[in-house]
């Protein structure tokens, strides 16, 4: 990384401190505006065009028209990583409704902030990773899809941001969201995965959840390694009887649970199911 990060914005790079938007911007004053969170394995942003078309269609869904096209986004992401001789790391393209005047009406904002930052993430202490983590249900459930539809990753975060503020509280690091149907929906800022008899099950979109594109890679390589997977609606006892969980999230790549609602899932123990998926990914993800 060079000594100070360059910062895109709107097809211009800028070192770090000086990379800024108005005070104005509805990104800012209502969140009104969409992101991205990439990872970069060996100098490659994995999964690229995945991940900018999942931004394109946020936007679309929140009718912000991005000033720039998909290949020209794909562009300044590679451009950005190769400024900062990023190797591993993590990337934020954001796309803000702009500046405009005070007032909900985006016909007030007439200019769009494209932003790409190139940095690290790192979501869980490592040692969780072979301990497998706890997590809590929480009593903020997942946004109703005829809200804010939680396949819009938008950069109104306060839904989630709410959820794991509970699960701290409950000692957890991560949190799982029931939706309005009181089925198991995802984490906080993670997708989940349950193994019972040899069968991964993880909720369906339409339970109202991110799509998101680490979970749709886990279950191209679960399909790989012949095992059957089941997109289907889930409940907290689903849970607590089955025989593995994991999370799966860009930052958060896969990661065992261990515990749940302080009910011990499987023998306690990261389970061989979710330990071969974790190899498989990281297999794709450096090839
Ligand atoms: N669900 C939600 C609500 C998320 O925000 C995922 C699932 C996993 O999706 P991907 O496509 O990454 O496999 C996410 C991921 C961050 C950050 O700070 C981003 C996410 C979650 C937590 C933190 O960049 N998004």
């Amino acid at each position: 990384m060079a000594a100070v990060p360059k910062i895109y914005i709107n097809g211009k790079y800028y070192d770090q401190p000086d990379a800024k938007i108005s005070v104005y911007d509805h990104g800012l004053l209502y969140g009104d505006g969409v992101f991205e969170g990439i990872r970069i394995y060996s100098g490659k942003a994995f999964k690229l065009k995945e991940h900018v078309a999942r931004l394109f269609e946020s936007a679309r869904s929140i009718k912000l028209e991005v000033p720039i096209s998909e290949p020209e986004m794909v562009k300044a992401i590679n451009d950005t990583i190769a400024l900062n001789n990023k190797r591993d790391g993590y990337i934020r393209p954001i796309v803000t409704r702009g500046a405009g005047s005070l007032g909900l009406d985006p016909r007030k904002c007439s200019d769009p902030q494209v932003i790409v930052i190139v940095d690290d993430i790192t979501m869980y202490p490592p040692e969780l990773y072979e301990s497998g983590m706890e997590i809590a249900t929480v009593s903020t459930i997942r946004n109703h899809p005829n809200a804010v539809n939680p396949r819009i990753k938008s950069l109104n975060y306060l839904n989630n941001i709410l959820a794991k503020i509970e699960g701290i509280q409950a000692g957890c690091l991560e949190s799982l969201m029931l939706n309005h149907k009181g089925e198991i929906a995802e984490c906080s800022g993670d997708n989940i995965f349950l193994v019972k008899h040899g069968v991964l099950r993880t909720p369906p979109i339409d339970a109202g959840i991110l799509e998101g594109i680490t979970r749709n890679t886990v279950i191209e390589l679960a399909k790989l390694a012949s095992v059957p997977v089941e997109e289907i609606a889930l409940t907290r006892h689903d849970v607590f009887v089955a025989d593995e969980c994991f999370l799966t999230g860009t930052a958060a790549e896969i990661i065992p649970v261990t515990k749940c609602d302080a009910r011990a899932i499987g023998t306690g123990k990261p389970g061989p199911i979710t330990q071969q998926l974790r190899a498989a990914f990281f297999r794709m993800a450096r090839a």
